[in-house]
């Protein structure tokens, strides 16, 4: 039975996160020294991210900030795909740049791929974790996130604080042309974190609601992978990711009046949101629109938030997931307490995840 008082952990996490996000900050030029050993990055045919769970959503959201800040393609791949697949995404005289992450540090299939892409590739690699060292072991250089090692099952912080480190070492490649947003981040999350609540509880509170629908594209679709991943892992409910657009190809069949649909919009699909949630609401479901400004719906079961207090100083995009990351953790960690399960304790679940090899 869950009793709020005696599951402090994973709250306590989400909550710490402006805080270790502004330690992420301070520590981000120190850090810059072990991605300069990496430099030129012209030199490497292919950047790519990799990790599994929320490691792996957290690499996609970056995927999408490194491309734009180092202007030239950065991908990410699940590491047991990367690992047994790696021709698939990698011509043969690749010689890739491998960033690897993992929270525990010792997760098997990211040193699997690590291995795999040093043996097929000559990859050159580098670890960020917040603690372990399997992963860290076989990489040439790593960085070691101490200022979010987690307690909970569930990674919330440090998918904020491994994130924001990426944006500022790409950002630092690129001349720190972004450096200013990136600062603000910290104060974004603290200004946000009790106003997100409040909007997220009566929704997480609605016993009405059976199935949640995330939907995002580009960097988007890793916060909506993310989202569906902790309503998944705290509060055992059905949760879909789904590429916003995407969710029109078939998906939208299963859609009933008991599903509650969240969408993070991106800028450059703006013009379709309006078609998108009233196509969603004629259906019968509840939507709701996460956007860093409030957007005006006719229909009722529409509604948008904006999480951000003032002006959303934050150009584009790619900046977003690391702002909005804490959404899905508090929404999923208040449907765990209505449905009386331990968040801090999920079923099934181990914080790190180990293969026998
Ligand atoms: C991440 C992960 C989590 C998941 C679970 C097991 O692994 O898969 O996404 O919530 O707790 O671990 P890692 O970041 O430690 O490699």
């Amino acid at each position: 039975m869950f009793e709020e008082d005696h599951a402090p952990v994973t709250l306590s996490e989400i909550y710490h996160q402006a805080a270790s996000c502004q330690r992420t900050i301070a520590l981000a030029q120190d850090r810059s020294s072990v991605f300069n050993r990496f430099q030129p990055l012209d030199s490497y045919t292919d950047i790519i991210l990799t990790g599994c769970g929320s490691s792996h959503h957290l690499a996609i959201c970056a995927s999408f900030a490194l491309s734009e800040m180092l202007q030239r393609p950065v991908s990410s791949v699940a590491s047991s795909e990367l690992a047994h697949f790696p021709d698939h995404y990698f011509s043969r005289n690749a010689r890739p740049f491998v960033i690897a992450i993992s929270r525990s540090g010792d997760t098997t299939e990211v040193r699997l791929a690590v291995e795999r892409l040093q043996a097929d590739y000559v990859a050159s690699s580098i670890a960020l974790t917040t603690e372990g060292n399997e992963v860290a072991h076989v990489c040439d250089a790593g960085i070691v996130f101490d200022e979010c090692v987690e307690r909970s099952v569930v990674m919330t912080h440090a998918f904020t604080c491994m994130l924001v480190g990426l944006y500022r070492a790409g950002d630092d490649f690129s001349g720190g042309r972004r450096a200013e947003e990136i600062r603000q981040l910290p104060r974004l999350i603290a200004d946000a974190l009790l106003k997100t609540e409040q909007a997220v509880r009566s929704i997480a509170e609605d016993q009405s609601i059976s199935r949640f629908f995330f939907l995002g594209s580009g960097p988007m679709k890793g916060l909506a992978d993310e989202c569906a991943l902790k309503i998944t892992e705290m509060a055992l409910d059905t949760a879909l990711s789904y590429r916003t657009l995407e969710f029109r190809h078939g998906p939208k069949a299963t859609l009933n009046a008991s599903d509650q649909v969240i969408i993070f919009p991106v800028e450059a699909e703006m013009p379709y949101i309006d078609d998108l949630v009233s196509e969603i609401a004629r259906i019968g479901a509840r939507v709701l629109v996460v956007a860093p400004q409030s957007i005006k719906f006719s229909d009722s079961r529409v509604s948008s938030l904006n999480i951000c207090s003032d002006d959303n100083p934050l150009r584009g995009d790619n900046l977003l997931p690391a702002f909005y990351a804490h959404f899905g953790q508090l929404l999923a960690y208040w449907r765990a307490a209505a449905r009386d399960l331990n968040p801090d304790a999920p079923r099934h679940l181990a914080r790190t995840v180990l293969l026998n090899v």
